[in-house]
């Protein structure tokens, strides 16, 4: 199994926990976003992902994109250290509280959206992060008050899941950027509780080989 991502892409980061999580073996392939222009758009990273946005995962002859698809694909494929309860319902609200970061929060910062804002909308550094704050808010308060009615050790229920997945790279970004997090102490409580796991560690940005 081959990972073409790059160490602070969050959706990178939530294909590496996925990954660790379940104990499976894969190659890192390094993309990064930066250099020269992004490596995201070379025409040989294009073949493999016309969007130009890492991650891309290769298994055998299937190639995929789309974080949250290739972590259901892996969820689904094998089956140990499973990362979304069996009951439906169950089932649909863990996604919908992962969709609810994915969907809603890490489109409206990714690096393009980032880079447009300073490059053609002429935004200063600091109106550009007052973008970011205001939307981790927003969503974070959301999210926060989910969390009062799903969260037991984790973001749903006592085992790890495809919330947690999500929840840990906007959690990074966000301090990356210097968000205040007070306002939310059950999602810092199980954030804190996230970070005694292996597999966590083992998949945070700075511990990739590509981290500057
Ligand atoms: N919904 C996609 C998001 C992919 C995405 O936004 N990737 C970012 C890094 S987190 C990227 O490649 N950005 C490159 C760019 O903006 O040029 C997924 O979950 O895989």
């Amino acid at each position: 199994m081959k990972l073409y991502g790059y160490w602070r892409s969050s959706a990178s980061f939530r294909v590496r926990l996925a990954l660790y999580l379940k104990e499976l073996e894969f190659e890192y392939h390094p993309v990064h976003l930066v250099k020269d222009g992004g490596e995201q758009h070379t025409p040989e990273y294009r073949k493999l992902n016309p969007a130009g946005l890492v991650p891309t995962f290769v298994d055998d002859k299937v190639t995929l994109n789309q974080s949250l698809a290739i972590i259901e694909y892996l969820d689904e494929r094998y089956e140990q250290h499973p990362l979304l309860p069996s009951a439906t319902v169950d089932k649909a609200r863990a996604r919908a509280l992962a969709y609810d970061l994915a969907c809603e929060l890490q489109p409206v910062t990714n690096l393009r959206v980032l880079k447009y804002l300073t490059g053609e909308l002429n935004c200063s550094d600091e109106q550009r992060n007052d973008w970011i704050h205001h939307w981790v808010h927003q969503s974070f308060t959301a999210f926060e008050q989910r969390l009062t009615e799903t969260a037991g050790d984790y973001c749903y229920g006592d085992s790890v899941t495809l919330a947690d997945i999500c929840l840990l790279p906007q959690v990074y970004n966000a301090e990356r950027f210097k968000v205040p997090l007070d306002n939310y102490p059950t999602l810092v409580a199980v954030h804190d509780r996230l970070q005694e796991l292996n597999a966590v560690q083992q998949a945070r940005p700075e511990n990739q080989p590509d981290a500057q």
